[in-house]
């Protein structure tokens, strides 16, 4: 397996969980940034897919590769969604958005008819929180309300910065990056998180069934978690 993690081996794993003329949802990061450069390949070598992104950089290489993009209003749903994750827990629930584009990530998701997950094993975690951060995108207007809200709830929000400056999401909003342990009931948290006024969205993706895939050795380990993909 080349030194990469194991990260093309599931790439080209993935590759094999898209039928021709599939919607594809393009996730974003390192390990979608690999998938996106094999799919590249194979449309390069004919196969017709389109594809849905989930973020502007995830967008422009789709481009440079040659892989059509499409859009919500061109097509009825989005066939297959292959992306990364944060953390993953036995049960499948995720935490994303480490890369900032959690909201796109999960309207891309919530649309897929199946999630094909890609990471390597030290992304799999015993109970979410374990890595200790949870990204939650606020509306600029909201910062401050929303902040006193996360700090008074002891989650020590701290505002992303890129490059010196306040990290700005695709959708125009900001990123606090809570500092969380371990999560006895990441629901609970989700849905008290989402009551706050000026919240968009969390890093936390409960639900959804996935299709885990983990180099493992030289093979690829596969974990199905739920039989629908699409969270009710
Ligand atoms: C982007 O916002 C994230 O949700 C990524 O999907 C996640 O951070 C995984 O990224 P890597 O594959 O780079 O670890």
């Amino acid at each position: 397996m080349p030194n990469d993690g194991g990260l093309e081996a599931i790439a080209h794993h993935a590759l094999g969980l898209i039928p021709p003329q599939s919607v594809v949802g393009l996730g974003t990061g390192r390990a979608a940034t690999v998938f996106i450069h094999a799919l590249g390949e194979r449309v390069r070598n004919g196969f017709p897919v389109r594809a849905i992104p989930t973020s502007q950089a995830s967008a422009a290489l789709a481009t440079q590769l040659g892989i059509p993009l499409t859009r919500f209003e061109d097509v009825e749903d989005i066939d297959v969604c292959v992306d990364g994750a944060d953390e993953v827990d036995p049960a499948g629930n995720l935490i994303k958005g480490f890369g900032g584009a959690l909201l796109r990530e999960k309207v891309v998701a919530a649309s897929a008819r199946r999630l094909v997950i890609l990471v390597g094993p030290e992304k799999l975690v015993p109970v979410l929180g374990t890595r200790g951060l949870l990204p939650v995108e606020v509306v600029p207007f909201a910062l401050t309300p929303v902040e006193r809200r996360l700090r008074a709830m002891g989650l020590n929000p701290q505002l992303r910065r890129q490059n010196g400056q306040t990290f700005i999401t695709d959708n125009g909003h900001h990123i606090l990056d809570c500092r969380i342990g371990p999560l006895d009931d990441p629901r609970l948290l989700d849905d008290a998180l989402h009551r706050i006024p000026g919240v968009v969205e969390t890093g936390l993706f409960l639900d959804f069934a996935l299709c885990i895939l983990i180099p493992e050795g030289d093979r690829v380990s596969t974990r199905i978690t739920r039989p629908s993909a699409r969270p009710e």
